[in-house]
């Protein structure tokens, strides 16, 4: 793959805001731990953590190498983070403390920016809407978190029914951020009710426009049935495998709900990542409503698998919402946290903001 480097990654030392604030905390803390030495700093967020490693500084522009993604220098990585809700209802979600705690206190390597189309999303205020991306790419940005820009269409189903205005959405924002190693675009979150011959020629249809602007970056594309790879819809992977789409340093998503999706499911999964490059841009829990009782064991299995063949993964979704799979109890956004510690986590918050901290980049 010709790769056209726009800005140097590795080499030159680039400034990180928090690696000041970081040894400014660090210190406080130490103080704060000679003064009372008695008193744990376990609730707070651990000293380790001031310093968390900056994903993007450390690995730079990422690229699809066989079946796995790789950081610039060609190292098979795994990234574990979190995913917005639809920005048109829970944007208070995402506030400089909610996405420092995200970067810090959980240690995601990621977030995935959740912009519907439809349901009050894009449709209603195309210039709203791609100006909010923008701003939440740089919040992104500063925190040295890789940002998946979600175009999140779901109903109607066919991809290709917004495809005028993901043209038009993803040339903005591949221009203004071409010079960004940590941008990672996801050009139609769940297509369902079409072939995959429609998803495929959708993804021809925007993936030059992207690349057009910024040739590098790499492009995540949806698959039939809510991107079950076609499971769903009673089909699988090889209709991809036989079929791909024509473009490079691409990988198929893949989403599951781990109440709803532990059988066949999983077992496809297994056999596409041995044949196709996959990332997880949305998982829950519990089922595929995203709500209702989780089951651990089931998305433990998922987790111990991806982390196996370092698939990387977001989990859905980082808000407030009433359902059991939005990682805090309703009325913390507008309360303004606390986002760190477990204290406002529900379940599945608590559960999956271990998992984060435990793996990834970020560990
Ligand atoms: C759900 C939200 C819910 C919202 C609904 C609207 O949790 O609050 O009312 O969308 O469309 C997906 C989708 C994602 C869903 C999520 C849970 O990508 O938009 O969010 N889910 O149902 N695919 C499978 C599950």
């Amino acid at each position: 793959m010709a790769r056209h480097r726009t800005t140097p990654v590795l080499g030159a030392p680039r400034r990180h805001p928090f690696r000041a604030l970081g040894i400014a905390t660090m210190g406080a803390l130490l103080v704060g731990a000679a003064l009372f030495p008695g008193v744990s700093t376990d609730d707070a967020t651990p000293v380790s953590d001031q310093t968390a490693l900056n994903a993007v500084e450390e690995h730079g522009q990422l690229q699809v190498c066989g079946l796995k993604l790789c950081d610039e220098s060609g190292q098979p990585i795994q990234l574990t983070g979190m995913s917005s809700h639809g920005l048109q209802w829970y944007d208070q979600c995402l506030t400089d403390a909610s996405l420092d705690a995200l970067a810090q206190d959980w240690r995601a390597d990621v977030l995935r920016v959740s912009m519907y189309i439809q349901e009050g999303g894009y449709e209603t205020d195309p210039r709203g809407f791609t100006d909010r991306v923008h701003e939440l790419i740089e919040e992104g940005s500063e925190r040295g978190l890789y940002v998946i820009v979600d175009w999140h269409m779901l109903t109607p189903g066919d991809p290709n029914h917004n495809t005028d205005r993901a043209k038009e959405f993803f040339a903005e924002i591949a221009a203004e951020h071409a010079d960004k190693d940590n941008v990672l675009y996801e050009i139609a979150n769940e297509p369902n009710g079409v072939s995959w011959n429609s998803v495929k020629g959708y993804s021809e249809e925007v993936i030059p426009v992207i690349r057009a602007q910024d040739p590098e970056a790499v492009v995540l594309v949806g698959t039939r049935a809510w991107s079950s790879l076609g499971v769903s819809e009673g089909s699988d992977h090889s209709e991809i495998v036989d079929n791909p789409v024509d473009a490079d340093n691409i990988m198929y998503v893949y989403h599951f709900y781990a109440a709803s999706h532990s059988g066949g499911h999983f077992d496809v999964f297994r056999e596409a990542a041995q044949e196709l490059p996959l990332f997880v841009t949305e998982f829950g829990t519990q089922e595929h409503t995203g709500d209702g009782p989780n089951d651990f064991a089931s998305a433990q299995a998922y987790l111990d698998f991806m982390a196996q063949e370092q698939i990387s993964w977001v989990n859905w979704n980082f808000s407030d919402d009433f359902r059991s799979g939005a990682v805090f109890e309703t009325g913390t956004c507008n309360a303004g946290g606390p986002f760190t510690g477990t204290d406002s986590l529900k379940p599945a918050g608590e559960w999956i903001r271990d998992q984060i901290r435990t793996s990834g980049l970020s560990a």
